[in-house]
């Protein structure tokens, strides 16, 4: 049985994740917290990975990665910085120095969550991020794809839309990514025998969706849930957002979010009267 690492596994994903693997594979779940669930089998490794000798131990050893560690929202630019980017170089290059070859990298929908929802995209559209946490996903795939082609290393992005057990909202009927479709595409990143650097998109077979999902199903991706079951109930529930370009861009929120709400001026600097 292979033993996989998953990093920021007390996560939400990462808790879904583990309960979808639990006695698939060996799993060596690592985070900084604890983990609130637990599942057979699956031992607990403390770290944190923007410190380089912690991503060299839990790197040791196992057939493949996938690394959901670091922040998964938009936040302030030190903590993105550390965990987003400092924190995914220390996994890739932990990854490289112990000959583990695989890696799955779990990005973001919000990489390119500044195309409008009129726009159905694909694999190889240029990344438009929503957010720095958007541009950290982006440093992400762009990382894999350097290790890909400099070192040979196996690396499969997953830009993920929203994992839950059911939509939440109207933009997620587009993005919604179930457990157990999550669970498929992870397990096709860790076996699939032609990997080399992909993107697919993290979604499941939603009839609403953005994405042109073909690079997943040309991996044999067979989605098994579609959020139209769910549509009517979510839309009833639906209020209207109050800026109309979290309306208008797949990205929603994070578009308007700001890492600092209201950053006061630099010095020597003023705010300039509207
Ligand atoms: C993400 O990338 C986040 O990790 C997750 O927390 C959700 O906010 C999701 O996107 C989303 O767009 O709903």
């Amino acid at each position: 049985m292979k033993t996989i690492l998953i990093t920021g596994a007390a996560g939400d994903v990462g808790t879904h994740l583990r309960r979808e693997l639990a006695g698939k594979y060996l799993i060596r779940a690592s985070d900084l917290r604890d983990l609130k669930e637990k599942f057979k089998g699956q031992k607990f490794m403390r770290a944190d990975i923007s410190k380089f000798a912690d991503a060299l131990r839990i790197t040791r050893g196992v057939d493949a990665i996938v690394h959901l560690g670091g922040y998964s929202v938009e936040g302030p630019w030190q903590g993105i910085l550390s965990a987003n980017i400092v924190g995914c170089y220390n996994v890739f290059e932990a990854a490289r120095r112990n000959g583990v070859k695989r890696i799955l990298f779990p990005t973001s929908n919000h990489a390119v969550g500044y195309y409008r929802r009129d726009r159905t995209i694909d694999h190889r559209v240029y990344p438009r991020p929503d957010s720095r946490y958007g541009v950290s996903k982006v440093f992400g795939e762009a990382l894999g794809s350097l290790y890909a082609d400099k070192y040979g290393m196996q690396v499969f992005c997953m830009r993920i839309g929203n994992v839950n057990p059911a939509p939440i909202d109207k933009r997620r009927l587009s993005i919604w990514f179930s457990p157990r479709d999550l669970a498929q595409l992870v397990t096709i990143g860790i076996e699939h025998p032609e990997v080399r650097f992909e993107i697919v998109y993290g979604v499941s077979g939603n009839t609403r969706s953005w994405y042109d999902n073909s690079n997943a199903a040309r991996l044999g991706y067979r989605p098994m849930d579609d959020s139209e079951v769910f549509a009517r109930e979510v839309l009833a529930r639906e209020k209207p957002g109050a800026d109309a370009r979290t309306e208008q861009y797949q990205g929603g929120a994070f578009v308007v979010a700001e890492e600092v709400p209201n950053p006061a001026p630099l010095p020597g600097t003023r705010r300039r009267k509207k």
